[in-house]
């Protein structure tokens, strides 16, 4: 036994990953789809995002304008509510804060409405789409993001569950309240936050 190390011992098969929030199950290499609405044709040339509401500036980028902007990487897991977790994922796109500090927030909001050109709604503290925390993400390793998962862009959100995540996002309106998107309306939770499994009203 000279050759076991104590640390290979002590992993059993049992040991929970430490990155998997309670509740839920790693789903390895696939990555699930789940689409409340018809799967729209978007063409990236008729994609916009756009920031509206309580800003100083409200300010609408097209794909190329928008991808002339600095890039920001994720690099890390989402959670999905029905209890999927995906690990080591890698994301490109643009910061929220970037877009946030062209339009210019006024002090007065606290919430988003994020918007998709669905019109799929969900809502957040404007807390959880700042500070490095949210992304127009158009990539995913290595790969331009697919139409069934949002593709050409969508909101990522990685650290609440990913029903926040709007996929083919339009944009973002900031707002002094908060307001119900359309899986908040339904039952869910208004913030989301995986490791407090904040999954539905009530929890
Ligand atoms: N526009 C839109 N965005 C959406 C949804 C949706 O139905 N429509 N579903 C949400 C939910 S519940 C999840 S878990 C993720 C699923 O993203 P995926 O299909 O890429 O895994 O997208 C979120 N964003
Ligand atoms: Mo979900």
């Amino acid at each position: 036994m000279a050759g076991f190390t104590r640390g290979f011992l002590g992993k059993g098969k049992a040991e929970r990953d430490p990155r998997l929030p309670p509740g839920q199950y790693d789903t390895g290499r696939s990555w699930p789809v789940l689409t409340a609405e018809a799967r729209p044709k978007l063409a990236p040339a008729d994609w916009t995002f756009g920031v509206d509401g309580l800003v100083e500036r409200p300010t609408t980028w097209s794909w190329d304008e928008a991808h002339a902007l600095p890039p920001s990487t994720y690099q890390g897991a989402i959670h999905c509510v029905t209890t999927w977790s995906k690990f080591d994922m890698t994301w490109n796109g643009v910061s929220i804060d970037t877009f946030l500090a062209a339009a210019g927030p006024l002090p007065s909001a606290t919430h988003v409405m994020a918007t998709s050109h669905t019109g799929y709604t969900t809502n957040l503290p404007l807390d959880d789409v700042t500070g490095g925390k949210a992304w127009v993400a158009w990539e995913v390793d290595g790969a331009p993001l697919s139409a069934s998962h949002g593709g050409p862009a969508r909101l990522l959100v990685p650290h609440l569950y990913f029903w926040k995540s709007a996929k083919w996002i339009s944009g973002l309106t900031l707002m002094d309240h908060d307001e119900h998107g359309f899986w908040e309306r339904n039952g869910y939770h208004d913030h989301g936050d995986p490791w407090t499994e904040e999954r539905y009203q009530g929890d």
